[in-house]
């Protein structure tokens, strides 16, 4: 591995761009698909105002940060001030009101972490997952659509990172692997760090946006739009980040001390955190900081055997991005 971590990229690099660009091109989700959601979330804000008159619904997840693919699931927040019922009353509730709207494959799933009904359009084939006053997820999609906006790169980056990771089957947190929402972070944080940097740190800004969340204040620098040129002095292209980015994974990030912070724009340390030791199910054998929710490890769910995997992929990416005739599609093959 050492004599790994110190190796030059290829020196064809750069004329690997364009192939990986078609693929970013090829993962974007068509104009109809987002007006079919938008219907969707329509007809459903219909539904539940008939008995909620109050009730709000919000998207969230990747039809919202603009990180999602035409095949994403839909996640909706329903936002509700009802006092006299408790979450799961409501959950139940409502997955009564969806079964009635002729809705498929309702399931209320009230002991999650975060409690949701699922549920199936069969008109439109659209699953959606829908939680009840997550405040956080709200404010979390604002952050990630707001970094989108700052660096083309990034989206390509995350695009081609939540591909890849579908693609080799480890982006399922009830298998170990990473949620997407993970891999974003990861891909944030990365262009934090380049030098010179893609990516700002928004939330170490003057804040423009504050919000508060239960106890906590959510607040960062939200006009996005002023730093549009903020990473124009770094000039590497998608295949030069790509090889970066599973190199860093693969060979050079700090798995037994570092956590990454997409909130201080930094590596900060697992001592730090108190995230050295196992403590119930968290093991946090890769540690990724909430940016908001700061005591939640995104990684907690990777376990020993999930952990293996991932490095493995890591490094499989990374090599094929070194030495591969194609790496822009073998990359994908199917795990
Ligand atoms: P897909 O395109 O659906 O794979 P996504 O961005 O919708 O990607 P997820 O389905 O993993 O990502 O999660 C949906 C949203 O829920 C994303 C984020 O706003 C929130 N979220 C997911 N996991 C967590 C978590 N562990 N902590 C806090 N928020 C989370
Ligand atoms: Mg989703």
């Amino acid at each position: 591995r050492i004599c790994q971590r110190y190796r030059e990229c290829r020196d064809d690099i750069d004329t690997l761009t364009p192939c990986f660009l078609s693929v970013y091109e090829s993962l974007i989700p068509v104009e109809e698909e987002k007006a079919k959601q938008n219907k969707l979330l329509q007809l459903l804000q219909k539904s539940i105002n008939k008995e909620w008159p109050n009730a709000q619904l919000h998207l969230y997840g990747s039809c919202a940060n603009t990180f999602g693919f035409s095949n994403s699931d839909v996640d909706i927040c329903l936002a509700i001030d009802d006092s006299n019922m408790s979450r799961n009353e409501m959950l139940l509730k409502l997955a009564e009101i969806l079964q009635s709207d002729n809705l498929q494959n309702v399931q209320a799933l009230t002991n999650a972490r975060v409690p949701i009904v699922k549920m199936m359009d069969p008109k439109t084939g659209i699953s959606c997952d829908i939680c009840i006053n997550n405040l956080f997820a709200v404010v979390n999609t604002k952050l990630l659509k707001d970094y989108a906006q700052i660096d083309d790169r990034l989206h390509q980056l995350a695009f081609i990172v939540k591909h890849w990771a579908r693609s080799r089957a480890i982006n399922a947190t009830y298998q170990g692997t990473l949620s997407s929402y993970a891999y974003v972070l990861m891909c944030i944080h990365f262009l934090q760090l380049r030098k010179p940097a893609i990516l700002p740190c928004l939330q170490e800004m003057e804040a423009t946006y504050v919000l508060a969340v239960d106890d906590t204040e959510c607040a960062y620098f939200d006009q996005v739009e002023k730093l549009k040129n903020f990473g124009a002095q770094n000039k590497e292209g998608i295949a030069q980040l790509l090889w970066a980015f599973f190199h860093h994974w693969a060979y050079h990030h700090d798995y037994t001390s570092d956590v990454i912070s997409v909130r201080t724009g930094s590596i900060i340390s697992k001592q730090l955190k108190d995230w050295t030791r196992r403590i119930g199910n968290d093991r946090h054998l890769i540690c990724i900081e909430d940016p908001f929710e700061t005591s939640h490890d995104l990684g907690r769910i990777v376990d020993k055997h999930s952990i293996k995997i991932l490095r493995e992929e890591f490094e499989r990416a990374a090599d094929i991005l070194q030495y591969d005739p194609n790496p822009s599609v073998t990359l994908f093959e199917p795990y």
